[in-house]
């Protein structure tokens, strides 16, 4: 039975005695100490256990990065190890000897690329590390036959590392892929950099918020495209971003906080900012709760500073913090229950002050505003007459809250564009990419909505992928070839992906089913609907106990209780056109920009494009994103958090294995393991090593001079000796595994696509 432990020398004192008699014994035998495997494919035997033990010994060693087989394990230290992430450490890891470039059809490319590494003495020096992902990306890239994308899938849960590694990825490629030689270029490349770098910031401080899993919690999903030239220089970059929570601009969660932007202006804000912005110190505003607690993340100088290098001048970040504070006021708007229907709801306490500097600070005018958070325009009829309704106070709250998250959710798409424009190659001046993924971790709270549901959606579409890339398609690679192989099982999550989006009918599917009908339903009937409909799927649960209306998703990562009150009107994401309107008659600079005036508007105000729902657009763009990640070679790192307090030198077992479990790392060493290392096309190998089989034909039949065509065909002696050279090298490396297949190589004219595999581990 797996204990819990607190402490960082705890490590062994879990284990109990059993345990260090256990590894007394190994000690004694001549195996290596647990904290010394580098590599959990040789943990004998492999078990969750095992794997966890030594896992929790390198995390008491301070050790936090673990190869197992095609993933890299990274544990969040939680504490600051600025060594494990300098330059010259990039460097070394950079330097490492040379491996042989793989190409797509080598698709477990980074194996590939192990096992030439780790045939070098020099390299054992170096542990495993992101920066050997980062270099064997990099390298893949560079193939000898065609330049092949890559992209590095950083998973885990919230809190996990996955920010923190992508960010460190990123300087890495600044450090090792900056551009070149010449003074002047070196100029615009080292802007380039810097400017990628820069995003980061930005793109933090506006999509990033606290939680209750983490502090810096990212409430976006982004994919960033490092963009390369042949020389494999880093010439530019692309980032996708995928739905940003905006309720979270009108919303918190008790204990959790608004983007980390709001904190920024109002804590870092100069006196003369503060009088601009109305933003006295201690200011009270209902939606910024928790202003008390201080985070790194609140550093507004950093955020400034990053957003100039991306040319968003002073005036125009000025612009953007003035509005953002014209959003702090507008939520401390307060309507009181009107008596009279027919009358709308008047203003509470000091809402007519806050209105009035919302206004003004959004470049509105006053009474429009408020008649538009107090009354819905009906249009109906022939003549499309227009009606005027007074709105409940819930209705006009609601209105407050749509106005801010639809100004905030254009201003970040702007901040992207933007970002993108000053980021982005000529579509010339780059040929490959390498593509690092870091989307929201998968998410359980008290209280799940459709947030969640996107979040742990995309979690387990990219878990599939893993699944369907490494797990299931090199088992069923095997088969094909007719390989000796007794089968690994593994938790195939496409049970899980029916109920989420499968058709005909799906949880998505009858949320998309009730926003199209727009029929008053409750939260209990659309907990019912689910259930009945869904009832034959074993990934569908429901929680006897639970007060609220919900149903609960058996995910890989465990189960996770979603609440159906607010969910379709979520998944609606109504914008009552008067919003638009109004917007439009900001005479503010920045909001002319976000909302321009639409030429081609029709006076019903309606846009003629069908409005997709939350569910459809995300479930879109996820798609989208897949499909890129199949057409490069994809890496993967799986972070895992030793404890949910976020607090250095706890490795909490339970919590460890539940991740473990979850993401199915036993079942990938199993398959590394016992796997081939090397994967290569027949194709590609002839290419590669035919000089290997001139070479055997020429030391067989002895020294003898080339007749012309020879010299014509093979190249002047000269020439094949340089060509020779680091050939050889390589080969040397990689000898024991391949001289035999390189015996039995045929001519190139003969070669069949299909893949040749070589050498076990
Ligand atoms: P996440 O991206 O996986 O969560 P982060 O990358 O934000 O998680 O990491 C959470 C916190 O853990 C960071 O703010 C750091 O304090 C700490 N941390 C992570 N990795 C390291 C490291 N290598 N060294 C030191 N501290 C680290 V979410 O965005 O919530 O899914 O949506
Ligand atoms: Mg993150």
């Amino acid at each position: 039975m797996l204990q819990q432990v607190n402490g960082h020398s705890s490590g062994s004192d879990a284990q109990g005695g059993g345990s260090l008699r256990k590894d007394l014994q190994k000690f004694l035998s001549g195996e290596a100490p647990l904290h010394q495997l580098d590599d959990l494919t040789k943990v004998n035997p492999v078990t969750l256990e095992t794997v966890l033990r030594c896992l929790q010994a390198r995390y008491a060693a301070d050790t936090f990065y673990t190869n197992a087989g095609c993933t890299l394990v990274a544990l969040n230290p939680f504490k600051p190890i600025p060594q494990l992430y300098s330059t010259a450490l990039m460097r070394e890891y950079h330097a490492a000897p040379q491996p042989q470039p793989c190409s797509h059809s080598e698709s477990a490319g980074a194996r590939a690329t192990e096992i030439f590494w780790t045939r070098d003495s020099r390299y054992k020096k170096l542990k495993p590390h992101i920066f050997t992902v980062g270099e064997q990306t990099y390298r893949n890239v560079k193939s000898l036959i065609e330049p092949v994308n890559q992209s590095i899938i950083v998973s885990g849960e919230s809190g996990a590392g996955k920010t923190w590694t992508s960010r460190c990825l990123m300087k890495f490629y600044a450090v090792v892929a900056a551009s070149p030689t010449s003074w002047e270029s070196h100029k615009i490349a080292e802007r380039i950099e810097q400017r990628i770098l820069n995003s980061n910031p930005v793109m933090e401080a506006f999509g990033n918020a606290c939680t209750l899993r983490n502090n810096n919690s990212s409430r976006f999903g982004k994919f960033i495209q490092l963009q390369l030239n042949r020389a494999q220089q880093m010439t530019g970059a692309a980032v996708q971003t995928y739905l940003l929570e905006k309720t979270r601009v009108a919303c918190q969660a008790s204990s959790e906080r608004n983007f980390h932007i709001f904190y920024q202006i109002c804590k870092g804000a100069s006196t003369d900012e503060r009088l601009q912005w109305h933003l006295p110190e201690g200011a009270a505003f209902s939606w910024l709760p928790n202003p008390e607690r201080t985070l790194e993340e609140d550093c507004f100088e950093v955020t400034r500073e990053a957003m100039l290098h991306l040319g968003i001048d002073n005036p125009t970040q000025n612009n953007i913090f003035q509005v953002l504070a014209g959003l702090l006021h507008l939520g401390n708007i307060r309507f009181a229950d009107s008596e009279d229907e027919a009358q709308p709801c008047q203003l509470m306490g000091d809402a007519k002050c806050s209105i009035r500097t919302s206004a003004s600070l959004l470049q509105l005018p006053e009474d429009p505003l408020l008649e538009t958070l107090q009354i819905r325009t009906i249009r109906a009829g022939r003549q499309q007459q227009v009606f005027r309704k007074p709105c409940s106070r819930a209705e006009c709250d609601t209105r407050r809250d749509c106005l801010a998250k639809l100004v905030y959710a254009r201003l970040f798409d702007w901040l992207v564009s933007v970002i993108n424009s000053s980021i982005c190659a000529d579509p010339d001046s780059w040929t490959t990419f390498i593509g690092l993924l870091d989307v929201y971790g998968f998410e359980s709270f008290p209280n799940n909505s459709l947030e969640q549901l996107c979040i742990n959606y995309a979690n387990e579409k990219l878990q599939q992928h893993f699944v369907a890339h490494y797990l299931k398609a090199q088992q069923e690679e095997y088969t094909v070839e007719g390989l000796e192989w007794s089968f690994v099982n593994y938790q195939d999550n496409q049970t899980c992906l029916d109920l989420i989006e499968g058709s005909p009918i799906s949880i998505c599917s009858l949320i998309n089913e009730e926003c199209r009908l727009n029929r008053p339903s409750s939260a209990t009937q659309l907990q019912t609907r689910i259930e009945r409909a869904l009832a034959g799927n074993p990934c569908l649960g429901h929680n006897k106990l639970s007060q609220e209306p919900s149903f609960i998703v058996v995910h890989y990562a465990g189960p996770v209780q979603y609440h159906t009150a607010g969910l379709v009107e979520k998944n609606k994401d109504p914008v009552p056109p008067e919003l638009n309107r109004l917007l439009q008659q900001s005479w503010d600079p920045l909001l002319k920009v976000l909302f321009p005036t639409d030429p081609e508007e029709q006076p019903s105000g309606q846009s003629r494009a069908p409005v997709l729902t939350v569910v459809s657009k995300f479930k879109a763009s996820l798609e989208q994103l897949l499909q890129v990640l199949h057409s490069t070679t994809p890496h993967y790192i799986r972070c895992i958090k030793p404890n949910s307090q976020g607090q250095a030198h706890i490795f909490l077992q339970e919590q460890v294995l539940s991740q473990l479990e979850a993401c199915g790392l036993v079942e990938t060493i199993h398959i590394s393991a016992a796997g081939f290392p090397i994967r290569i096309s027949h194709q590609n190998f002839v290419e590669r090593y035919e000089l290997l089989r001139r070479l055997r034909a020429r030391t067989s039949s002895g020294p003898h001079s080339p007749s012309p065509d020879e010299r014509h065909s093979e190249g002047s002696p000269c020439t094949e000796a340089a060509t020779l050279q680091p050939l050889l090298q390589d080969i040397l490396h990689t000898l024991p595994a391949l001289s035999q297949a390189a015996a039995t190589l045929g001519d190139p004219a003969e070669a069949t696509p299909a893949p040749v595999c070589c050498g076990r581990t």
